[in-house]
């Protein structure tokens, strides 16, 4: 999607530190980690948010929660543990309208919620 960062750095036009891509996901390292480990997986495809998931782009979902487990497990961290974030909307800190799942880890995170 024109004017989208994300499209733009799954593109290449913008560039990222890529950990992992495949035909339908691309995940790179946040630009400014909240963790010794972030790194965002983001659809290829240009879904806004978690509200625009549907019946037809589910199984992209549940693609990027495989791919979320096989990065953690490669990074080292899955035993310890690590957190996968989504913000969506305004209310929930979401700054780039492309749908995103940041993992964190690699160190003991503070507990949120
Ligand atoms: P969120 O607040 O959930 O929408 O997270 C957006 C994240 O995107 C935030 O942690 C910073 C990251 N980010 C923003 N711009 C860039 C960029 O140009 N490159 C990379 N690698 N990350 C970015």
């Amino acid at each position: 999607m024109e004017n989208c960062l994300f499209c733009k750095i799954i593109a290449g036009e913008i560039p990222s530190q890529k950990v992992y891509e495949d035909n339908r996901v691309y995940a790179f390292r946040d630009i400014n980690p909240a963790a010794k480990y972030h790194v965002l997986v983001v659809p290829k495809e240009h879904i806004e948010s978690v509200n625009d998931i549907t019946a037809e782009n589910a199984d992209t979902i549940s693609h990027i929660f495989l791919v979320i487990k096989k990065l953690a497990e490669a990074a080292g961290i899955a035993e310890h543990g690590y957190r996968v974030v989504n913000n969506c909307g305004e209310d929930g800190g979401q700054s780039v309208n492309h749908l995103h799942f940041h993992i964190l880890g690699g160190e003991k995170l503070k507990t949120q919620l």
